[in-house]
């Protein structure tokens, strides 16, 4: 059992410092020491550069810093395919939710029907004419359904990388117009906080369980960890009230680790400046442990 592991400690995809400290708080609340416990072989490949000096180019309207944000996509797109050919589990640390054009990019070249669960308080389905923000954090999962500007939607030099039907959004409760019109219009399937508390993460995750292993080949976990409830993890750049509490998310991971399903996984928009004692980076490494199979008994 293998694990490799890249930083990403991007954070032009929005306009808040401190997330591209995300890889650092999760290694320093112990992730490698935690995974190895659990019986894997780490492989840490250390961080990605980024180049803060890029952020005065100019850009088309309303996606800021996007020559930046694509050249890291470029190369984290090749470094994961490196993984990959490695029979390594891809692990990916956030940076901000743009790292995951990257991520995809690379991911999908493997797979027919890549499968996509996207944990997360808000869709990541704007574009440039959409976005209420112009940051690039908003759109990656549209960038990856090939919708967005062409710079983006091309990285890797293929795209769509992934079906609309192959996608399950979990926790959402913070969705912009265009984003809805785009879930309507594609008919993604989304489990918004309404029905996590209707019909609880235990039927939650059996049912995207069912539905992504009827169609995918491969499914990606990209965990976005605004998705937790900010009493649980406060260290993150757009916390959104009423959200997955830490122990539905534990159960989530647990499930998802028994199902075998997930190939490859990201854990994005750890804010260590914004949190309270690294607390944000603990949920995320303990999330990772359970998603790896870490049991009590
Ligand atoms: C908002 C916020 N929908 C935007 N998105 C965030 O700027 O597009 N995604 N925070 O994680
Ligand atoms: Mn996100
Ligand atoms: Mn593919
Ligand atoms: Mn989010």
């Amino acid at each position: 059992k293998k694990v490799s592991i890249i930083g990403v400690p991007m954070d032009l995809g929005q306009k808040r410092r401190g997330v591209d400290m995300g890889p650092s708080a999760l290694r320093y609340a112990g992730l490698i020491e935690e995974v190895e416990e659990i019986g894997y072989e780490v492989r840490d490949y250390g961080d990605l550069q980024i180049d803060r000096s890029r952020v005065k180019e100019s850009v088309p309207v309303n996606l800021t810093n996007l020559h930046e944000v694509i050249r890291v996509s470029e190369e984290l797109q090749k470094e994961v395919e490196k993984i990959q050919e490695e029979g390594s589990f891809p692990l990916l640390l956030g940076g901000d939710h743009s790292m995951s054009i990257g991520s995809i990019a690379g991911l999908s070249k493997r797979y027919q029907n890549l499968g996509v669960i996207w944990y997360d308080a808000h869709a990541d389905l704007n574009t440039a004419d959409t976005s209420p923000s112009g940051n690039i954090h908003g759109m990656p999962l549209a960038v990856n359904l090939g919708i967005g500007h062409p710079s983006l939607t091309k990285i890797g030099g293929y795209g769509p990388k992934v079906k609309p039907e192959n996608i399950v959004i979990i926790g959402a409760r913070s969705i912009d117009e265009g984003e809805r019109a785009l879930i309507k219009e594609k008919g993604i399937k989304v489990y918004t906080m309404h029905e996590i508390d209707r019909l609880g993460m235990t039927k939650v995750i059996e049912e995207t369980i069912e539905y992504l292993s009827e169609r995918a080949d491969g499914v990606h976990l990209s965990l976005d960890l605004d998705g937790i409830d900010p009493t649980d993890a406060p260290g993150v750049g757009t916390p959104v009230i009423g959200g997955v509490s830490y122990r539905e998310s534990h159960l989530a991971l647990e499930m998802l680790a028994e199902s075998n399903l997930i190939t490859s996984a990201e854990f994005v928009e750890v804010n260590p400046i914004l949190d309270i004692k690294n607390k944000t980076g603990d949920v995320a490494v303990a999330l990772i442990t359970s998603l790896l199979g870490k049991r009590l008994l």
